[in-house]
């Protein structure tokens, strides 16, 4: 290979960069070229039979010439692609009036609505929020909440057992405790989340969740839990709805009751949802029964309490009107888009 022939190859190689129309015609090129089996390539092995005292000049010369050809391919690659863009700029048109393509927007799952909704409510009233374990010990779920073992009151809630002392939790009244043990008093807090129970018809699920309102303080008592339990019902039903409690039987708490709202369907006149009664069931209630407090080492000297527990899906077929309670974890779609509020 000789001086003149590498100034032959620089000289067709510019020309052939120069000349490319676009980027592929200019890539071919600087294959043809500079590629693995391309002429520069070939001159390198060449070099192989030179005289020893050539080799450095001439691949100096070399190396001069394959730097220049990549230099010059960078910038007309960049120039050709501005090309590219002013060319497809000028040429390509947008049409305002065609018709966009819709984008289907997920919603929330009315559980998590009706649940946020109750939050913002007992926020309001100063409760903040608490979760707890799901698997929970048989002390925190009946025990400590004065439901000894054989006490006939367990069988008010058919229970899940993972082994002899723990249990998927059958309320959230088990995070009162974890409260009480772990927390300062003065307390108001909202224990929330899953619970479970060998549960299933129109009305139950064996998986369902619980909201759980606890009031620690000086001075409490049942007319705090009815002025509390009766400004929730207003304020998540609605104003014109009316409150009432009958007595019941809970082992955490004495005196205890069931709290009902007037139908927010009927208004109170009798329909199918509240099976002619005009009174809707809620959820349980009542003052913390002392031994509640001694299991935590309250001093019962000083502090009283008022609790109460409802299911959230009970909530959601009351607002919704909804017959069947088993529609919610179907998680059939035809059903939860009902409940877009944006459509
Ligand atoms: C309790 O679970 C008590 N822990 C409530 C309580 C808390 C009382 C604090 C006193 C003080 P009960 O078993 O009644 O109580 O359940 C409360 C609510 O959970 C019921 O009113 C109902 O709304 C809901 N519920 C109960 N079982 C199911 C079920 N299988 N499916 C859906 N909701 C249910």
């Amino acid at each position: 290979m000789s001086q003149n022939q590498l100034d032959e190859i620089k000289k067709s190689a510019l020309n052939d960069f120069e000349k490319a129309q676009n980027r592929v015609e200019l890539y071919n090129a600087k294959v043809q070229y500079l590629g693995k089996t391309g002429a520069f390539t070939e001159i390198m092995k060449s070099m192989a039979s030179m005289p020893k005292d050539q080799k450095p000049v001439f691949g100096k010369k070399v190396n001069e010439v394959k730097d220049l050809l990549e230099k010059l391919y960078v910038h007309l690659e960049s120039q050709l692609e501005q090309k590219e863009i002013q060319f497809r700029m000028q040429n390509e048109k947008l049409d305002l009036t065609l018709p966009g393509s819709q984008t289907v927007m997920g919603h929330l799952h009315p559980i998590q609505v009706v649940t946020e909704e109750i939050f913002k409510v007992l926020s309001r009233l100063g409760y903040s929020l608490r979760t707890g374990p799901l698997i929970e010990k048989d002390y925190y779920n009946f025990e400590a909440l004065n439901l000894p073992e054989n006490h006939p009151a367990r069988d008010m809630q058919d229970t899940f057992f993972v082994d002899k002392t723990h249990v998927l939790r059958t309320h959230t009244s088990p995070i009162q405790v974890h409260s009480l043990e772990n927390e300062k008093l003065p307390l108001r807090i909202m224990g929330t989340g899953p619970v479970f129970r060998c549960d299933s018809d129109i009305s139950h699920l064996p998986h369902f969740h619980q909201v759980e309102g606890m009031c620690v303080d000086e001075n409490i008592s049942m007319a705090d839990l009815k002025g509390t339990i009766a400004y929730f019902i207003k304020e998540f039903f609605g104003r014109e709805l009316k409150t009432r409690f009958r007595p019941s039987f809970f082992p955490f708490t004495e005196p205890s009751a069931e709290f009902d709202c007037s139908c927010p369907v009927c208004k109170g006149q009798g329909c199918s949802m509240c099976n002619n009664s005009g009174w809707i069931e809620i959820g349980g209630a009542g003052l913390i029964n002392p031994k509640v407090f001694e299991h935590a080492k309250v001093d019962t000297s000083k502090w009283q309490g008022f609790a109460f527990g409802f299911g959230i899906e009970r909530m959601a077929i009351i607002k919704y009107g909804i017959e069947d309670i088993r529609l919610f974890p179907e998680n059939d779609l035809r059903f939860l888009k009902q409940f877009n509020e944006q459509s």
